[in-house]
């Protein structure tokens, strides 16, 4: 019997009775409708981790939905905006709507140095060019491999799936909600509102550019820091510059095994071009390491 049929009955029988009782009793059953519901998990909106050794990780949840992925402008139109060729932004085409099926946790920050250290006992960035040593300071000069490696070693040590965000999760993520060249809008001087560059390194000088710590710069509107510029993020996407044309619109990830491996956001070394939300880096391989590329987690909702 269907719920309007069971209020129905239940207001006849009680009409039978009493006539005056019957709104009543209707609005004690509805009101016990939502605690059925309530019965069903909603994720909570942040996670946070405890890594070994006291360390903390703060991920915020990003909804299941769907997305316009790749450039809004033409390459041509891109190039008069941005600067470059045309060529470069070729690969941002077709633009089309993707995905993504289900809800995920992502990292607030890049990863920092004392979360890498916490789970794989290295460190790849000591002693290296302008790169500053702190906890609360991105981890970079690992390889692509290696940031899966320590995707899969906090798997096990947390006891849930930790991975790179594929190349469509990341792009979903840095939007928030936004069609616009940046999560902001489109126009590229204000990106250093928004993220560390080329142009803005505060001190300007050879020998103290660096990556930031994270939350120095605004937030997209998912509360999520520097997905523009600072450091390079790893994905976990094999690069295809046909993958938009011919990767599936659901969940869509590129495994299949090729010269290159997909980072996205730009660095504190790049120009606005590169910041983009739709911008691929097509151009490292997976065994490429260098001060201006890290990464950030996702966690998969249990
Ligand atoms: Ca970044």
């Amino acid at each position: 019997m269907k719920k309007f049929e069971i209020i129905f009955a239940a207001c006849l029988a009680i009409a039978l009775i009493a006539p005056s009782g019957c709104s009543e009793n209707v609005q004690a059953k509805t009101t016990a409708k939502p605690a059925a519901k309530d019965k069903v998990k909603t994720p909570p909106k942040t996670l946070t981790l405890d890594l070994p050794k006291g360390v903390k990780m703060k991920l915020v949840l990003i909804p299941a939905g769907e997305f316009m992925m790749g450039g809004k402008f033409s390459p041509a139109e891109s190039a008069k905006k941005f600067g470059g060729k045309d060529i470069h932004y070729a690969s941002e085409h077709p633009r089309h709507k993707v995905t993504i099926s289900k809800p995920f946790y992502i990292g607030v920050f890049e990863l920092t140095q004392a979360q890498w250290e916490t789970v794989m006992d290295s460190k790849p960035y000591d002693g290296k060019m302008v790169t500053k040593i702190g906890p609360d300071l991105p981890a970079s000069w690992m390889q692509w491999r290696e940031a899966i490696e320590y995707c899969d070693k906090l798997s096990k040590k947390i006891e849930r799936k930790v991975a790179l965000p594929t190349e469509a999760q990341w792009e979903y993520a840095c939007r928030a909600g936004s069609e616009t060249a940046f999560c902001y809008g489109d126009d590229p001087k204000k990106i250093g509102e928004y993220g560390w560059l080329g142009s803005n390194m505060i001190d300007n000088q050879k020998n103290k550019t660096y990556a930031r710590k994270g939350g120095l710069r605004k937030p997209n509107a998912w509360g999520l820091y520097d997905m523009h510029g600072n450091v390079w993020e790893w994905c976990r996407d094999w690069y295809s510059k046909d993958f938009y044309a011919s990767g599936k619109k659901v969940d869509p990830v590129c495994d299949k095994e090729a010269k290159t491996v997909v980072a996205r956001g730009g660095s504190w070394y790049n120009d606005p071009i590169h910041l983009r939300s739709a911008a691929r880096n097509s151009w490292t391989g997976p065994k490429y390491r260098h001060y201006n590329y890290g990464f950030r987690v996702i966690v998969e909702v249990e």
